[in-house]
């Protein structure tokens, strides 16, 4: 069956938009067949020191792998997001922020983003860092987030940004793997009325690991304990700084940031984007997407610990002199109306978020929607995972009013920025597809063997050929970068997604093939649970696999087997979710835990998740295969013991 809930482009759309069909056809002709001509002029975009002659040199061949963009290009990042504006938006806003109580706001003009950007490089400096140094950022949604990225930037750093969730032993391992010099953080955060307990996490996490330097942003005020010698105020050190700084010159392909994200094995991989090809990607991208006029004000709900923050709350919004809200706070705090109230108050004009999100606000019903204006708004758009056709539609009446256009977008923390989402002045909607590639974005369908798939079918996404965006390598790890995109279908990148293609030529994400989770639109390897879970000393083996779940669109299953003699007591099941939490950060926490007197394995000892996925789906009357089993017994137990 096709599905033909279509929502055509309307007219205003196809005449004011960056980009209208013929445009975009021409686009993808252009950037397949004159691919450096397309990409020279597109990157005319930004501002360069010395502007690019050599402008793809790339190869996924294994002999002969490389992957740069523009490389004989100089430019800086922060001159390109602040500097370059100040002539003609000095005084327009370039960040806005909303704290976690509707009382809380404020931001920054680009003169003022500037000065204080200036400020932070200089500290940086005084304390010794230099380009090419990493720096940890542990920090709240608040303007100083994007300000310390932007500094790093400034100066050649490269930052490395943890999710303010994750715990003290995450915050350990980035640190330890990239080899921070300093750490920024702040004394607390705020969520919900909550205070997250940051400068604590990472007293804790630097039990593990040595840095030379904490810098403390005061932001609640509270009275965090210092470390003589070890950890500085900044609000001190920033008095005794001069607020002008040079930019550094940076190489294309100098490193801009590391960023870590779960994979389907070991430990976080630290995601390596580049200078020039990211900086491009990400402002590119956030133009014709969202289809972007300078000053527009942009919502991106993500926090900068995550990939879609660093893209669409600081780097493309400011590259393209816009206006980014940055929001402290949770939709649901102080009233589930906080998200339309805001979009009100700042008079938000584009606005992105997780289906995740909408699921949760949708579950509380129309009016405290209803109950705002919403009139600023003009544009809506998701990303983190498949929305479900049902969200998409309230989204689309009751958030937008059937007047909006939705752009579902499609990437990984490894694109850098969108591949694959429908243009608003290009494509036609379809509830649940993220429909079509970008310009210069080649997909793929392939089977298990690597089979090229044609026509109307399912199966893994590859892409065929590098676009400016992609990540470069794993930090201090470039085999663990081949051989995780690059060796299952030689000469491709593989995104570990699953997809249909339908009649139309449209791309339906259908979820990850591998060991990863998608929990409320945030990765997880479910290797990193089980690690996390075997650590507790009553754990014998545990294996663990995501369910359908209804707000989260995957929850986490575990199954564990405890050590002889150990009682399965509900407090023993509080106390491993506890643990997890604290190994890891909150959104590891399981939603189940499934006691499994064993767990069912081949004959040579191989987990057989399958079986243990249909379990958790409670599919246990279609188990599928089940004669490698070692011991068909384990799966009766387990069957039998699912509460
Ligand atoms: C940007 C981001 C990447 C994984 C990706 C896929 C899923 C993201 C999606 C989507 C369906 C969309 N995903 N956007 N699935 N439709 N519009 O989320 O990066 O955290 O690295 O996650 O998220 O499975 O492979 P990241």
């Amino acid at each position: 069956m096709i599905d033909r809930d279509l929502y055509p482009v309307s007219p205003e759309w196809a005449a004011r938009a960056h980009m209208n069909r013929e445009a975009y056809e021409a686009a993808r002709v252009a950037a397949r067949e004159t691919p450096e001509a397309f990409w020279a002029e597109q990157a005319r975009r930004l501002d360069w020191i010395t502007p690019p002659t050599v402008i793809k040199d790339v190869s996924f061949d294994k002999d002969d792998f490389r992957i740069r963009w523009f490389a004989d290009g100089a430019l800086n990042v922060c001159f390109n997001c602040v500097d370059r504006h100040l002539p003609e938006r000095a005084d327009q806003m370039a960040i806005l922020w909303e704290g976690d109580e509707p009382d809380q706001s404020g931001g920054l003009t680009y003169v003022e983003l500037h000065r204080e950007v200036c400020r932070m490089a200089n500290v940086l400096k005084s304390l010794g860092v230099k380009k090419g140094d990493r720096v940890t950022i542990y920090l709240p949604m608040i303007p100083a987030a994007a300000v310390a990225m932007l500094a790093c930037a400034r100066i050649g750093a490269i930052h490395s940004v943890v999710f303010g969730g994750f715990s003290p032993d995450s915050i350990a391992g980035r640190i330890e793997d990239c080899g921070s010099r300093l750490v920024i953080t702040a004394d607390e955060g705020l969520r919900g009325g909550k205070r997250v307990p940051l400068k604590a996490n990472v007293d804790a996490a630097l039990e593990k690991v040595a840095v030379e330097t904490v810098l403390v942003i005061s932001h609640t005020n509270a009275d965090v304990p210092m470390t003589g010698g070890r950890d500085f105020r900044y609000g001190e050190l920033k008095q005794g700084v001069s607020d002008d700084c040079p930019c550094e010159p940076m190489n294309a392909e100098d490193p801009l940031f590391i960023l870590y994200t779960s994979g389907s094995t070991g430990k976080p991989k630290g995601v390596l984007h580049t200078t020039g090809g990211y900086l491009f990607w990400v402002s590119w991208t956030h133009e014709l997407v969202f289809d972007y006029r300078p000053g527009e004000v942009f919502w991106c709900t993500a926090d900068v610990g995550w990939v879609t923050g660093h893209s669409y709350v600081v780097y493309g919004p400011l590259a393209n002199a816009g206006t980014t809200l940055m929001f402290e706070g949770v939709p649901n705090h102080p009233t589930v109306s906080r998200v339309w109230e805001v979009v009100d108050k700042h008079r938000v004009e584009i606005f992105y978020t997780a289906p995740t999100a909408l699921r949760a606000l949708m579950r509380e019903g129309d009016d405290p929607v209803k109950a705002t204006s919403r009139a600023s708004l003009r544009l809506l758009g998701t990303v983190g995972e498949p929305i479900n056709p049902e969200a998409w539609r309230w989204y689309h009446e009751v958030v937008g009013e059937s007047r909006l256009p939705i752009v579902d977008t499609w990437w990984q923390t490894e694109t850098g920025g969108v591949l694959v989402s429908p243009l608003p002045g290009a494509t036609d909607l379809k509830p649940g597809s993220a429909t079509r590639p970008l310009p210069g974005v080649e997909l793929q369908l392939v089977d298990a063997e690597g089979g090229v798939l044609e026509g109307a079918t399912s199966g893994n996404l590859v892409i065929t050929d590098s676009w400016p965006g992609q990540m470069r390598t794993v930090w201090g790890d470039p085999q663990r970068f081949f051989d995780t995109y690059f060796s299952a279908y030689p000469g491709k990148y593989f995104t570990g997604d699953g997809c249909r293609r339908d009649e139309d030529g449209d791309y339906w994400i259908t979820g990850r093939v591998d060991d990863v989770i998608n929990v409320s639109g945030h990765r997880m390897g479910t290797a990193e649970v089980e690690s996390a879970l075997v650590l507790h000393p009553d754990v014998a083996e545990a294996a663990v696999v995501g369910f359908p779940h209804d707000i989260k669109g995957q929850g986490i299953y575990a199954y564990v087997t405890l050590n002889a003699g150990v009682e399965a007591t509900e407090a023993l099941r509080a106390d491993l979710v506890r643990h997890v939490r604290a190994e890891i950060g909150p959104i590891a926490a399981p939603d189940v835990i499934h006691w499994a007197p064993g767990l069912p394995k081949t004959r040579s000892g191989k987990i057989m998740r399958r079986i243990l996925r249909k379990i958790a789906e409670g599919e246990t009357g279609a188990l599928g295969d089940t004669s490698t089993l070692a011991d068909p017994a384990v799966v009766e137990a387990l069957v039998a013991g699912r509460g």
